[in-house]
């Protein structure tokens, strides 16, 4: 019998068809799973957010068992286990003297170049949990002077048929965003995700991240998610059923009362491989056919999937290892310490914050709108505003959340991901939400005491950064506006701006 083979499968791979898995031999090889300090600490991840990936690597682990892998499984609290991936990788290699490694190629850069580095021969498969084949986004953004995802989300609708008659998009037109962007009231009748109760190896897996993670951020209880794929699938059968109708409506809505919404919160699930995005793609796609939901729901979630995750993925395999210390705009300023405690008296930003660290989760407008626009308003450091997104959401790698944050929410990357940067003053936040209503500021305010913070900052961000941003065809109006008003006006919103960063500079409260 030939020596074994290793078979490496991370945290998030945890899909029983991994191309790694799909080489190996069930009566030769061994699996390689191990939770690591390196993976566990390389940021300060939310407390939930290991307790997810254990618990799910735990169950994982024992389904390949079932399935008649051999499994070597490093617990975190057995001192055997070592610090890092290539590290546990390299003890099993010698313990069962075996010959080479296979593993899917990982989702981050750090972690690649962490393998490369290891003194052991591993042969990497390509991770093929994605929609888009692989080479196709390279071919695709080859040649093009913008990448922009319309264009991309077109191509892959084309390619994979979704939602297409013949060769027309379903109802005539690609995109239904105009129609998704209505204020939400609270209902009664509002869905929720579906709610899991920890079973005895996710409460053993909770006991040791209060021990060993006391010092990450984040309530750690209730611990409500999916830990299996079993449950994850439940959990989006229960969104197509009551929240797929209505997810087009309010897609951009916040309300202080209800955290998700019509959203799916199924990233965590999707991320680690429990779900499959095309297929959920073509349930989305079944509930339209079948008359259960509209098309502006069903298209405007199909896009999130086939369009964004999926372009944002190509983004951050294009674009490179340094994608994450772009500053195209050159803010500096440290994160304030809000956003760890959300003691702030910004209803939206505390709203927000707070959430998020009760649930490592918030929907998308909350992350690009009211704490990513925030951020980019008052000039803080792109890298500092990645690594807390990084940390603080249960579904956050860095190859989805870096184009996200570096491109989309902080336009660090100079317009790479979007054409324009998402500043908005707090008229949108009033517009999309209950927050300003019992806001301690007052939105309607533009300058001066009381005034909401977004209103002078959002002037004096495009003020500061008109070197990089006044040629900008899509701010032209904007800075018209700006130019058109009166001299002393303008000069009271900027000292306006000044105080609101002079008390973050000196951590006062806002
Ligand atoms: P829904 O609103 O139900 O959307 C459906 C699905 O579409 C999601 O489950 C997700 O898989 C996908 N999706 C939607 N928007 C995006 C997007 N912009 N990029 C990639 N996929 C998308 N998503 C992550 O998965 N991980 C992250 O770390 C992450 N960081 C983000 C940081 C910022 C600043 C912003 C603006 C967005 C970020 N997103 C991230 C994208 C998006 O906010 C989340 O995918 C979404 O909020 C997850 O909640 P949901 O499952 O309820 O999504
Ligand atoms: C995020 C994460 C955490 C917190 N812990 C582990 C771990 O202990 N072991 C592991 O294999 N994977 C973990 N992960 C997921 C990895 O960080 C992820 O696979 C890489 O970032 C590559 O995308
Ligand atoms: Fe946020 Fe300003 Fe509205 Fe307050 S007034 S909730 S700070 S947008």
């Amino acid at each position: 019998m030939s020596a074994p083979r290793l078979i490496l499968v991370l945290g998030d791979q945890l899909t029983p068809d991994l191309s790694a898995l799909r080489a190996g031999d069930r009566a030769r090889d061994i699996v390689v799973m191990a939770e690591v300090r390196d993976e566990a600490t390389y940021v300060r991840h939310h407390k939930k957010k290991i307790a997810f990936i254990f618990a799910s690597m735990r169950k994982f682990a024992a389904a390949l068992e079932a399935d008649g892998w051999r499994v070597a499984y490093g617990r975190y609290d057995d001192e055997a286990t070592a610090r890092s991936i290539c590290g546990e990788l390299m003890r099993r290699h010698q313990a069962f003297d075996a010959d080479g490694v296979i593993a899917t190629e990982c989702g981050e850069w750090r972690l690649r170049a962490a393998l490369e580095a290891c003194p052991l021969t591993i042969e990497t498969k390509p991770d093929d949990r994605f929609i888009t084949p692989p080479g196709f986004f390279r071919q695709w953004a080859e040649g093009r002077k913008a990448l922009r995802m319309e264009y991309f989300y077109r191509e892959m609708r084309k390619a994979t048929g979704l939602l297409m008659d013949g060769d027309e998009p379903a109802g005539k037109r690609w995109n239904y965003d105009s129609e998704n962007r209505k204020a939400a009231e609270r209902d009664l009748l509002m869905p929720a995700p579906m709610r899991h109760a920890p079973d005895a190896v996710t409460e053993e897996v909770l006991d040791l991240v209060e021990r060993a993670f006391a010092d990450h951020p984040g309530a750690l209880r209730p611990f409500w998610f999916a830990t299996d794929a079993r449950g994850a699938k439940r959990a989006a059968a229960k969104f197509m059923r009551e929240a797929l109708p209505r997810f087009g409506d309010y897609q951009d809505a916040m309300l202080t009362d209800d955290r998700f919404l019509y959203h799916s919160v199924l990233s965590l699930y999707i991320n680690v491989g429990f779900l499959d995005p095309l297929d959920l793609c073509r349930q989305a796609e079944a509930e339209y056919r079948e008359g259960r939901a509209p098309l502006n729901a069903v298209e405007g979630y199909v896009r999130q999937i086939l369009g964004w995750r999926e372009f944002v993925r190509g983004i951050y395999d294009r674009e490179g290892p340094d994608y994450t210390a772009r500053n195209h705009l050159k803010a500096k300023r440290p994160l304030p310490d809000f956003y760890w405690t959300a003691e702030t008296d910004m209803a939206c930003m505390k709203a927000a914050i707070g959430e998020t660290l009760e649930e490592a989760y918030a929907h998308h407008i909350q992350r690009l709108m009211v704490t990513g626009t925030f951020a980019l308003l008052a000039g803080i450091d792109p890298h500092a505003v990645h690594e807390w997104y990084l940390e603080i959401y249960a579904d956050a790698y860095e190859w989805v959340e870096a184009p996200n944050v570096i491109g989309m929410s902080q336009f660090a990357d100079g317009g790479v991901v979007g054409s324009k940067p998402y500043a908005a003053s707090g008229a949108y936040i009033d517009r999309m939400s209950d927050y300003c209503g019992h806001c301690a500021y007052d939105v309607k305010r533009r300058h001066g005491e009381g005034a909401c913070p977004f209103n002078p900052l959002y002037w004096d961000f495009l003020d500061r950064n008109r070197k990089r941003l006044g040629d900008n065809p899509r701010l032209a109006q904007i800075y018209r506006n700006w130019d058109r008003m009166d001299a002393d006006r303008r000069g009271e919103v900027l000292a306006s701006a000044k105080d609101v960063l002079k008390a973050i500079d000196a951590k006062a409260r806002i």
